[in-house]
Parts: C-alpha cells; sequence; structure tokens
C-alpha cells in the first residue's frame, strides 16, 4: 500500500474546497480496499478535519458512477433530514467536498481518483460489537437509511459492482479458483472447499425467490458491516452510515444478511480462535428488533421470512469471497499476514455453521419482533 506524505495530501486537498494548511495526517486502517486518510487543517484559526480516500479503481471501475450515486444519495438523505428539521445534519450524511471546480471528485495525474469528506466528530466505530444497545442502533442506522432512500427519484443507480451479491456467480468464481489452483493453495484449504461445495444449494434462494417476484429490488448500502455504522461517542446512538460505494439496487436481506455476519459475533473478522467465533441469539433479537423497527411495516413477508436464511447466505457467500481471493494470490481483499484471506473465511464458514444450529430460533424471533412492530 502506498503511504501518502502529509505534503502530499496538502497538495491534494488544495484541488478541493479546503482552505486551510494541513496540521496532520494519518492513514486510517479500516476497510479492505479504498485508501484512506484522516487530516487535520487549520482553517480560520481553528482544527478541522476532513476525510480523503483514494478510490480503489481495480474495484471501481467507474468511479464517476460511485460519486455519481454517493451525491445523489447524500443530497436526497439531506434534504430529508432537513425537511424533518432534525439538527446536526453534517453529523448524520456524510458531505461530500467538491473540487474547486465543483467536481464531486479530483483525478490525479497518475489518472487515481481522489475525493474528500467532512470529517464526523465525537462519533466512533467499532470492529467489534460489544452490546446489544450498539447491535440495535446498528439496525436501527442502517434501517433508516434504507427508509430515507424508498423515495429517491429519478433513473435506477448504477450499479457501481455489477453482480455483487450474486452468490451464484460468486460461487462458480470460486469453483473456477479451485479448478485453476493458480498458487498451490488449495491443498490447506480442502476442508473449507469441501464445506463450501456442500453447501452450494443455499447460492440459488434468494436468486430464485427474486426471478419469481416473491422479493423486490431496492436501494440498499450493500456493505453494512457494523464498523460502517458511526455511534455518537455521548449517547451511543447510529449518527451516520458510511462507506456508500456500492449503495446501488439491492436485496434489503443483503444488508440485513452483512449486519447479522457482522454484528453478532463477539470476535473480529480474521479471528483465528474458531471456538470464539459464534452468532449470539440476543444480538441477533437486538439487531433484528432495531431494521424491523425501522422496516418491517414495508417488507413483503417472503422478505420477512428469509431474515434468519440472510445472515447465513452472507456469511457463506463473503466467506466465498475470501477463499477465493486467498486461492487466486490475495489480489482483491488488503492482506495483513499471510493465509489472511483464508482465516477470514474459517471465521464467515464457522459462523454460517452457528447459524445453521439456531436457524430455527432465530425465525420464533422474527416472528415475535413483527407481532410487536406491524
Ligand atoms: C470490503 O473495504 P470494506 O471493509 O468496507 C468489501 C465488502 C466485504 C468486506 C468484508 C467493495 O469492504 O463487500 O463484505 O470487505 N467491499 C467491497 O470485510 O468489495
Ligand atoms: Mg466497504
Amino acid at each position: 500500500m502506498t503511504g501518502y506524505s502529509e505534503s502530499q495530501l496538502q497538495g491534494i486537498s488544495r484541488q478541493f474546497q479546503i482552505y486551510g494548511e494541513i496540521l496532520r495526517a494519518e492513514a486510517c486502517k479500516i476497510g479492505h480496499i479504498n485508501e484512506t486518510y484522516i487530516a487535520t487543517y487549520g482553517q480560520g484559526g481553528i482544527p478541522v478535519r476532513y476525510v480523503h480516500q483514494k478510490i480503489n479503481k481495480n474495484v471501481f471501475k467507474k468511479p464517476d458512477e460511485v460519486m455519481e450515486n454517493i451525491m445523489r444519495v447524500t443530497g436526497h438523505i439531506r434534504d430529508r433530514l432537513e425537511d424533518l428539521g432534525e439538527k446536526e445534519v453534517t453529523r448524520k450524511v456524510i458531505t461530500v467536498i467538491p473540487t474547486r471546480n465543483g467536481q464531486p471528485y479530483y483525478r490525479d495525474e497518475n489518472g487515481d481518483y481522489w475525493r474528500t469528506f467532512l470529517f464526523v466528530e465525537n462519533v466512533r466505530s467499532y470492529e467489534a460489537v460489544e452490546s446489544t444497545e450498539q447491535a440495535i442502533e446498528a439496525g436501527r442506522g442502517f434501517g433508516k437509511f434504507q427508509n430515507c432512500l424508498v423515495d429517491l427519484q429519478g433513473e435506477r443507480l448504477h450499479e457501481t459492482i455489477p453482480f455483487f451479491h450474486h452468490s451464484r456467480k460468486r460461487f462458480e468464481a470460486f469453483k473456477a479458483a479451485v479448478e485453476a489452483d493458480k498458487y498451490r493453495r488449495a491443498e490447506h484449504a480442502m476442508r473449507e472447499i469441501e464445506f463450501a461445495f456442500r453447501r452450494e444449494a443455499m447460492v440459488d434462494v434468494l436468486l430464485d425467490a427474486m426471478e419469481t417476484g416473491e422479493i423486490p429490488e431496492r436501494i440498499t448500502h450493500n456493505d453494512t458491516k457494523f464498523n460502517n455504522v458511526l455511534l455518537d461517542l455521548r449517547t451511543g446512538k447510529a449518527m451516520c452510515v458510511v462507506d456508500l460505494d456500492t449503495v446501488m439496487p439491492g436485496l434489503a436481506l443483503y444488508d440485513f444478511g452483512d449486519m447479522v455476519r457482522t454484528t453478532t459475533s463477539p470476535t473480529l473478522e480474521d479471528e483465528k480462535d474458531l471456538n470464539r467465533v459464534e452468532m449470539r441469539m440476543e444480538m441477533f433479537e437486538a439487531l433484528t428488533r432495531g431494521f424491523l423497527t425501522e422496516v418491517g411495516p414495508s417488507l413483503t413477508p417472503a422478505e420477512i421470512r428469509y431474515v434468519p436464511f440472510s445472515g447465513k447466505l452472507m456469511a457463506l457467500t463473503i466467506g466465498l469471497r475470501f477463499l477465493t481471493d486467498y486461492l487466486s494470490g490475495d489480489f482483491y481483499f488488503r492482506v495483513h499476514r499471510p493465509g489472511h484471506n483464508l482465516d477470514r473465511a474459517r471465521t464467515q464458514f464457522k459462523l454460517v455453521e452457528s447459524i445453521e444450529r439456531q436457524e430455527e430460533e432465530m425465525g420464533k424471533v422474527v416472528e415475535r419482533i413483527m407481532d410487536r412492530v406491524s
């Protein structure tokens, strides 16, 4: 990973509508895809923080479309919040700082795309959930986000990564990586490979339900990791949803499933002690309560039926992606140690097993909650 110095960032920032000098800057280690820096500027005599981010062009082939989506989505949410008379709107929705000639991104001399956001103060994100209150807030935060976008007018949003959560295509890519075994790593992942093959039937379930019209397309976030919702430092309430690169047409269940994947286990995504990885029912209940209180009334019966399944599917699908990347030489997700993507795949599959054991009980939890919110 390239590390940008403060003076290089200063050069980049001069392209944007920021009129101060950098006091300090640091690289932000969260996220596996883009390169992110948090920089403090002296502006009008007080320190103001901004986020500079280089968009990963290998992952996002059309960064201009990513930014077009983000401008529409954040603009719409801002309008909604202002109409509601909400305070502190710049802490509740991401603010894109335009370039000095009014563009949402700056393209540098290497052809890299940079964007700048206002840094949201007095919030933080967590890599692992610490309490049921946090789980409720995560559910509420992403639920509200989805609600805010139901009346977004105009053309369909761009698919910034086509077939992003298409679990059948993800499975086929995994199969191809096993067959190619380009890096001779399959022998180290035999158990995981077999685990995935035994669950192939799962990958078509939601795609089939979508085909028959049981499940509608909606505007969704598509990367609802727990660390993508910022919680207020003082109140612990969900303030702002971040990482909007994959906001596009999708399934409500993808968003919910990815929350289950990232918000119910006490462990990190790359936990090595698999005995610690588990789907905890109290976290599932809290998360579901938060999410369904917001969006439950607008979901179809089929969507509600698949709520417990969705967590299992997302854990399997993201696990397949980690495993595929491991087998293919670690070119997609940033890794910090050998075998990192394999470790990540293992935790996902452990979570799949944990959900399999509890799926029935999870269904009862969903029913109980729906009785209260509908
Ligand atoms: C990536 O970079 P980050 O952590 O926001 C990935 C998600 C995965 C996630 C797994 C564009 O998100 O789909 O669920 O890693 N984002 C993209 O941690 O591929
Ligand atoms: Mg992301």
